[in-house]
């Protein structure tokens, strides 16, 4: 049988020093059974180190250190866990068992762990070319219209579905990592590279009769990033996955995931600290020079990276603020602006020179997803951001040369619904901004989006809740309504609905004109869809 925890307080200092033996500390008294501690690990692992960082130094979220989480206690750090913050902190209480609230309470309150690191030698054993690229098809042997098929996170089964989005049936589910993060589309849009948090990386050939995974590679031990070289000339050359642990990045073949190089990401802050653990947040990849923007989260600097040689590799350094996550392109592509989340900044690059351009002051824990570009009627070309700790949707100018006086500045914050939002979206040819909140604590807002008319911003938003429109059974489970995705024609936006692991789930597909609901895409297979990645749309870096 397990042991319990045990949580042996023992006397004060004080007390200690009368009976003649040395303090101990009320962490070092912290104690679990090793399975109950090896569970709590794994748990942590999976569900906390994303934002608080392996080595809990905080990031998104703020540091779990044992001298932090000391102060708050056991009760306290079990209420947060069950119920969340308006911070943007989510419940766990419809995923997690009140026991398993509790052993992660205490394994919070003890020293972390420190993981092993990740190299070549690990890397190359992980590697497996599974159809060699001479083996592949030299034209697509489907006919599927390819610009149009998303591949969707099935967040907790390790997998990814390719839909046909013109007939919205799924053409494929492929095994990948754990807990899938990101998809994104070569160049060319034949592959799909898929990464998942647990490091695996997959490489999907479209051109198969059904998706066909081709080759695969372990990049690290926790990763969230991936892109390829879009530059002219270097079209799915390459490939870069970005590592949470080991913090590194790592150069590809882009044809066969072989590891080429790796480059370790510690070192100094913009603060000049020295950081152990700089985890690689989003990746573009540029298209007027041949160039990836790696963004290091834990130090705030930004990495133009030119493949042009990696055995000779030119990295640009530029110094923003701390806790860079996720970003996108302006409409020029020109510029790349990136969250710096827990800083509650947006950090603009002018990639043409080579420098940063701004760093924008907004509202609580920006978060765009990409971003959402559109022409505003006095502003001019703007972006959009929506916020983890704030219910607005905050709009940045993008354009320097026609709307000097609003470019790099909050030129409004439009009302949204709720706090707790993680994507904004619009397309070119839509005159709709669609805003989720899937992290707000409260199960309605949770469920619903905002959406406004561009042309008509001062009219105020609609808040749709997209949840009901699925028509599921009611279970414990929030029904979060997470990431708006545009087709390829940009007509339809496509909703996920992030259900508990053994409830159904949906995707909810909104004619984008009407904000009618078109279909619901059920399947027992479709299990917590999350991120959406249209082909046409991941390709072109449309959004
Ligand atoms: Fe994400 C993008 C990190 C939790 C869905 N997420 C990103 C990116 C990073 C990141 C660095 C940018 C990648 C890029 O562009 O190269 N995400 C993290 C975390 O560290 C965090 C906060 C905690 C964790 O434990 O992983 C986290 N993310 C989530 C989720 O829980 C989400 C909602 C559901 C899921 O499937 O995991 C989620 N993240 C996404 C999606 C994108 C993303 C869908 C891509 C957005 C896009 O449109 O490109």
């Amino acid at each position: 049988m397990l042991r319990s925890v045990t949580r042996t307080l023992f006397a004060s200092a004080a007390v200690s020093a009368l009976l003649g033996f040395a303090p101990v500390s009320a962490q070092e008294a912290l104690s679990l059974a090793p399975e109950v501690k090896a569970s709590s690990a794994k748990i942590y692992f999976e569900r906390c180190a994303g934002c608080h960082g392996v080595l809990r130094k905080g990031a998104t979220g703020k540091s779990l250190e044992p001298e932090a989480t000391g102060k708050l206690g056991q009760q306290r750090l079990e209420k947060i866990l069950s119920y969340g913050t308006e911070g943007g902190m989510p419940n766990f209480d419809d995923i997690l068992n009140k026991d398993e609230i509790k052993h992660l309470s205490t394994y919070l309150q003890m020293k972390p762990d420190v993981p092993p690191e990740w190299g070549m030698k690990e890397m190359k054993e992980s590697w497996k070319v599974l159809v060699a690229a001479d083996k592949r098809p030299t034209k697509p042997m489907n006919n599927i219209n390819l610009n149009n098929v998303f591949s969707v996170t099935l967040r907790d089964t390790g997998e990814v579905a390719l839909i046909d989005g013109d007939t919205k049936k799924i053409w494929g589910i492929v095994k990948t990592g754990y807990a899938v993060h990101i998809s994104r589309v070569s160049f060319s849009g034949r592959y799909v590279y898929v990464i998942g948090r647990d490091g695996r990386l997959d490489l999907i050939d479209l051109w198969f009769e059904k998706p066909t995974p081709v080759a695969t590679m372990k990049i690290g031990l926790d990763a969230r990033s991936i892109e390829t070289s879009k530059f002219k000339g270097f079209e799915d050359k390459y490939a870069v996955a970005g590592g949470y642990w080991p913090p590194q990045y790592v150069i590809m073949d882009g044809q066969t995931l072989e590891p080429l190089k790796i480059v370790s990401t510690r070192g100094m802050t913009v603060d000049g600290e020295y950081h152990p653990e700089p985890r690689v947040a989003s990746i573009v990849a540029s298209q007027i020079k041949p160039e990836w923007v790696i963004n290091i989260k834990e130090t705030g600097l930004i990495k133009l990276v030119d493949y042009t040689d990696i055995k000779n590799l030119k990295e640009t350094t530029i110094e923003s603020a701390k806790f860079l996550h996720d970003g996108g392109w302006d409409a020029s592509k020109r510029y790349f602006l990136v969250a710096a989340n827990a800083s509650n900044k947006v950090a603009v690059v002018d990639t043409k020179e080579g420098k940063l351009a701004a760093l924008v002051d907004t509202k609580a824990k920006p978060h765009p997803g990409r971003g959402a570009n559109f022409v505003h009627p006095k502003f001019g070309p703007v972006w959009a951001t929506s916020h983890l700790g704030a219910d607005v949707i905050t709009l940045i100018g993008t354009d320097p040369e026609k709307h000097a006086q609003y470019a790099w500045k909050v030129v409004a914050e439009l009302k949204q619904h709720g706090s707790g939002s993680l994507f904004v979206k619009t397309h070119p040819k839509s005159r709709n901004l669609w805003s989720d909140a899937p992290l707000h604590p409260d199960a309605e807002i949770a469920a619903s989006v905002t959406v406004y008319d561009l042309d008509n911003l001062d009219k105020g938003p609609t808040t749709i809740n997209v949840a009901k429109m699925a028509d599921l059974p009611e279970t414990k489970a929030v029904k979060r309504v997470v990431h708006a995705e545009y087709n390829a024609a940009g007509d339809e936006v496509w909703f996920s609905i992030w259900a508990g692991k053994t409830d159904p789930s949906a995707i909810v597909v909104i004619d984008d004109k009407t904000r009618k609901m078109k279909t619901v895409i059920k399947d027992p297979k479709l299990i917590t869809p999350t991120g959406k990645f249209n082909v046409m749309n991941t390709q072109h870096d449309i959004y």
